[in-house]
């Protein structure tokens, strides 16, 4: 009997066991049966772009091992106070210039004040005014805090579980998983859509990312966008010296994303620069089907616009943007053609 069929309901009731088997199984047969659900929930050929901007860098009091804003790594970066609120509308308005339709703010904390939040409402009211979608990611949140960015009009909240609770101690020691969770639903449950998922490459077992896997696919209602991140190896943290992951086990990681969260838009995010076109091609066949654009992540330089570009051409891939549901009531999931302009 197959593992998932491909016009099934999505489930939240998988095993641990149950997704093994998906990762185990061969390659070409994985990546069969994710191709099938992909095409069963979305155009294959149409890929979802968003923008990233660090509102507030480095200085961070979380120990995450992987990350070069922790004040407690020796890394080069120079930390940055919370950007004002118009610098931040300039470059939403230079992305939008650009052709992106969605734009995320990321910051370092373990959680924002009431006071910082202030401001990162005035940008998101400000990027929602460009007509832009909102998306942000400032660590932990209070009910309050999340329901005051959804008033303020936000579209999407990033908070990612990051690994498996079992591999998660070895990683993170000033936040629990538990944590993550409860923000996770305190965001759900104020009607903002949810953007989780976790890196992949920081030592863990295949059994570790089945694991995360299963957590993600879980919850009571799947994330819309789950981006797989590969570790980009920053000199300084604790994790710089990792061993490289196998490529063919990030493909086969997407491709269980595809087929345990049929209808989620999974993102190719950190580390593309560092991956082959064949190996990008190779995650875009097994289900991948939204990417960051532009030439930086975070703190960390991200595949060139021109390269994605090309790219895109040679796999005959177009650009595509989901219409919020603001703009258009009831017309959630309609895809339009999104060029973007250089
Ligand atoms: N400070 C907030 C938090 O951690 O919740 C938001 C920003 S944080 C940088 C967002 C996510 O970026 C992390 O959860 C992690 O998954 C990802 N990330 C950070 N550094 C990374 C790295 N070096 N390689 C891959 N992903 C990374
Ligand atoms: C996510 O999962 N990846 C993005 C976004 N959500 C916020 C961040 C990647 C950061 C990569 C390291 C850096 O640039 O600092
Ligand atoms: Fe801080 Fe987020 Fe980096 Fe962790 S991942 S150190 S919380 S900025």
């Amino acid at each position: 009997m197959p593992l998932t069929h491909t016009t099934s309901q999505p489930r939240n009731d998988w095993s641990l066991d149950e997704i093994e088997a998906i990762l185990d199984q061969p390659f070409n047969d994985l990546l069969f049966q994710a191709q099938g659900v992909h095409r069963a929930h979305f155009d294959p050929n149409r890929i979802q772009v968003s923008t990233l901007l660090s509102i507030k860098t480095g200085a961070c009091p979380e120990d995450c091992g992987y990350c070069a804003q922790s004040a407690r790594h020796e890394t080069k970066l120079e930390p940055e106070r919370l950007m004002p609120v118009e610098a931040v509308l300039e470059v939403a308005r230079e992305a939008r210039g650009r052709g992106a339709t969605r734009f995320c703010m990321g910051a370092a904390w373990r959680n924002p004040t009431d006071r910082n939040l202030d401001q990162v409402l005035a940008m998101v009211e400000g990027v929602h005014a460009l007509g832009m979608e909102t998306c942000v990611t400032l660590g932990m949140l209070t009910a309050a805090q999340a329901h005051r960015l959804k008033d303020a009009g936000l579209d999407y909240y990033n908070h990612n579980l990051d690994t498996s609770p079992e591999f998660y101690g070895q990683v993170i020691s000033t936040r629990t998983y538990q944590d993550r969770l409860d923000t996770l639903d305190r965001v759900r449950e104020v009607g903002l859509k949810t953007c989780s998922g976790g890196i992949l490459g920081m030592g863990e077992s295949r059994r570790d990312r089945a694991s995360m896997l299963r957590q993600l696919s879980n919850l009571p209602a799947h994330p819309e966008s789950v981006p797989i991140n590969l570790l980009v190896r920053v000199e300084g943290t604790p994790l710089f010296g990792q061993a490289a992951l196998d490529p063919f086990e990030f493909v086969r990681v997407v491709a269980a994303a595809r087929v345990l969260m049929p209808a989620s838009h999974v993102r190719l995010s950190a580390g593309r620069s560092e991956m082959s076109d064949e190996l990008q091609a190779l995650c875009f066949l097994a289900g991948a089907n939204s990417i960051f654009y532009g030439e930086r992540l975070l703190t960390t330089p991200n595949a060139a616009s021109d390269r994605d570009r090309q790219l895109f051409e040679r796999l005959g891939l177009a650009f595509e943007e989901v219409e919020a549901e603001r703009t258009e009531p009831g017309a959630c999931n309609k895809t339009v053609e999104h060029r973007i302009r250089l």
